[in-house]
């Protein structure tokens, strides 16, 4: 039952496991690919989109109750509880191997079991790592082939001896008699197990996006981050993009946002300043180490982006919607007449005839959105007309700017630059963004989410947070680290800062920090622009100065707020953390603005 490192063997056991009626090891070939959607139509998975307007594209709606992550019954599978730490939920591996054994008893029956060989990072990348997803689904396989570097070579890696994460993915409804088969087969009774120590993956009962792509948060992040802890580097829900000067200089940053920040359009941002210009490499994932020469480098392990429709248009995210025209798989958005796509906030006024994501006829009187707000696409990274072809290199891209973002309407200043890394791993494990609309619970909360990783992280976050401490060392060239907040509100509840394209003045004032040709004030939260390039932006001094105000009461209450949480983490939480807190709770109460 233990997935052995030999795949023929593996692939046994779960065949002797699931009994699926045939087995397919997919070839990652477009003919495959077209295979898969062709058994998606025939099983009415997926419907084949107006060929004029979306070239070689699917539309998929899922059964409305598979529809987003499963958190609550997301495990880590550590042989001591205590590996996975407060943040997570953890069982027994050996009470989790039994659950699992009777979840996925004869699971695949009357299905096809696809054997998914896939490599994670460009082929041939030292970071690269290699995985097997076992599915029962063709869904899972059209969206890996997408997502990740699928098929052939990544089979003739593993055959050759290269270790791989093994996952096994079912969805959970097996065919007991033929037309018994449903649009969206998926379980009830959902789990998704990781097993950082023997590197395995096991998904049961849903088949949507992070839940059953296993190469994306499950390995990429769960799996690669424990990992990283073990070999020394780091697996982060980051973004990488390059920003380019007029003088044709590149440097490259990560950032890492809580969900509802708008990342995906941060990645893939337009700008405003002239001759200035930005670079896609990745939207959710960076795996990052230090090279002989001293530099953090960072890959995308991924090949594509799965995305959340709401709110992409042209006026947001141009590139991104370039990027859908064609070869994208779109699911839980609306249908139009003409068997285009559409969502809200894509255009203004919605098109008529719509049909909403669960096949409902859908019009501006409905009472539910048109499309689910988690509704997604996946689409191919080179079609991104930003795509950085950096993003190819096998070494990666040098990182000279670490971001740590968030959704706060008070006290967290658009941009600020840490005193150090010690207080830049501080505001990491200060990230928190207020709750939109669009998820579950009371609109405004405050959730804490530490490096945006809080679902993420596959091992102890007391330890994640010593782990990203342990990374300065002698002979390093640490990247700076910055924070930033578009959303600061004023008194009537606006948005101060227009963000979007605007953005760009931001990433310009971190671009001259790291070249070190730009002042800043000191102030006890770190350091704040002196002045920001507002060239042809119609933002009042006013405004502007809204956008640096500091706080004081509320910062306090703020940090009073912090060492709560950070309790959480107990003896884990690393004491030189909690001592650069103290240093700027003192500051800030003694009115020590320094400038
Ligand atoms: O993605 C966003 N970014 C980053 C873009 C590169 N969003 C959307 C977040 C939802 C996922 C933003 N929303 C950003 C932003 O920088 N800023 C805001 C807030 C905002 C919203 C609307 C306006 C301005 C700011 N509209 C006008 O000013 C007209
Ligand atoms: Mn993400």
């Amino acid at each position: 039952m233990r997935a052995s490192t030999h795949l023929h063997q593996f692939i046994k056991d779960i065949v002797d496991l699931c009994c699926p009626d045939n087995v397919h090891v997919c070839s990652g070939s477009d003919d495959e690919y077209d295979q898969m959607c062709k058994i998606m139509e025939h099983n009415g998975t997926a419907i084949r989109l107006n060929q004029l307007k979306r070239q070689n594209c699917l539309y998929v709606r899922t059964d409305p109750s598979d529809v987003a992550r499963v958190e609550e019954v997301t495990y880590i599978c550590s042989q001591n509880k205590d590996d996975a730490g407060p943040t997570n939920n953890w069982r027994d591996p050996i009470e989790m191997r039994e659950k699992i054994l009777s979840l996925f008893s004869r699971s695949m029956h009357g299905r096809t079991m696809y054997v998914i060989p896939y490599v994670m990072g460009p082929i041939g990348s030292p970071m690269s790592k290699c995985g097997i997803e076992i599915t029962d689904s063709p869904y899972v396989v059209a969206n890996m082939k997408i997502m990740s570097r699928m098929g052939r070579e990544a089979l003739s890696l593993i055959e050759k001896g290269e270790e791989f994460v093994a996952g096994v993915h079912s969805v959970g409804m097996p065919i007991n008699n033929v037309n018994e088969e449903v649009p969206w087969p998926c379980n009830k009774e959902k789990l998704i197990a990781h097993f950082p120590e023997s590197r395995q993956i096991w998904s049961f009962g849903s088949g949507y996006g992070g839940n059953a792509l296993l190469g994306k948060k499950c390995f990429a992040l769960r799996i690669a981050s424990a990992i990283g802890r073990d070999d020394g580097w780091l697996a982060e829900h980051m973004l990488i993009m390059g920003v380019t000067n007029p003088n044709g200089v590149t440097k490259y940053f990560v950032a890492a946002f809580p969900s509802a920040c708008g990342k995906t359009n941060l990645a893939m941002m337009l700008s405003t300043l002239p001759g200035w210009s930005i670079s896609c490499i990745g939207d959710d994932i960076a795996w990052m180490y230090f090279g002989d020469d001293g530099r953090l480098y960072a890959i995308n392990p991924e090949n594509g982006f799965f995305g959340v429709a709401p709110g992409t248009s042209v006026e947001n995210n141009p590139n991104a919607m370039k990027c859908i025209e064609k070869n994208t798989i779109f699911t839980n958005v609306a249908l139009t007449e003409d068997f285009d796509v559409w969502w809200e906030g894509m255009t203004k006024v919605p098109p008529q005839g719509l049909r909403d994501w669960k096949g409902n006829a859908w019009d501006s009187n409905s009472k539910s959105t048109a499309a689910h707000p988690n509704s997604r696409f996946t689409t191919p990274i080179r079609q991104c007309p930003s795509f950085d072809k950096m993003g190819d290199d096998l070494r990666g891209v040098p990182i000279d700017g670490i971001i740590f973002g968030g959704r706060r309407s008070t006290l967290i200043p658009l941009v600020l630059e840490s005193f150090d890394w010690v207080h830049g791993v501080l505001l990491g494990a200060s990230q928190s963004s207020e709750k939109t609309a669009a998820a579950v619970g009371v609109v405004g909360e405050v959730r804490h989410d530490p490096f945006a990783m809080l679902p993420f992280c596959g091992y102890n976050m007391g330890d994640y947070f010593q782990h990203w401490l342990d990374q300065e060392k002698d002979g390093r060239k640490m990247p700076k680290i910055f924070s930033v907040n578009w959303f600061r509100k004023d008194d009537n509840g606006s948005f101060i800062w227009p963000g979007f394209k605007e953005n760009v003045r931001v990433l310009k004032w971190i671009f001259e920090r790291i070249d070190e040709t730009v002042s800043a004030n000191k102030t006890p939260i770190g350091y704040l622009p002196k002045e920001l390039d507002r060239v042809g932006l119609n933002i009042s001094d006013d405004k502007l100065n809204q956008l640096f105000d500091i706080d004081i009461d509320g910062f306090l209450k703020n940090i009073e707020d912090l060492y709560n949480y950070f309790n959480i983490f107990g003896d884990k939480f690393p004491k030189v953390l909690h001592q650069k807190l103290n240093i700027i709770y003192f500051n800030l109460k003694n009115n020590n603005l320094f400038s």
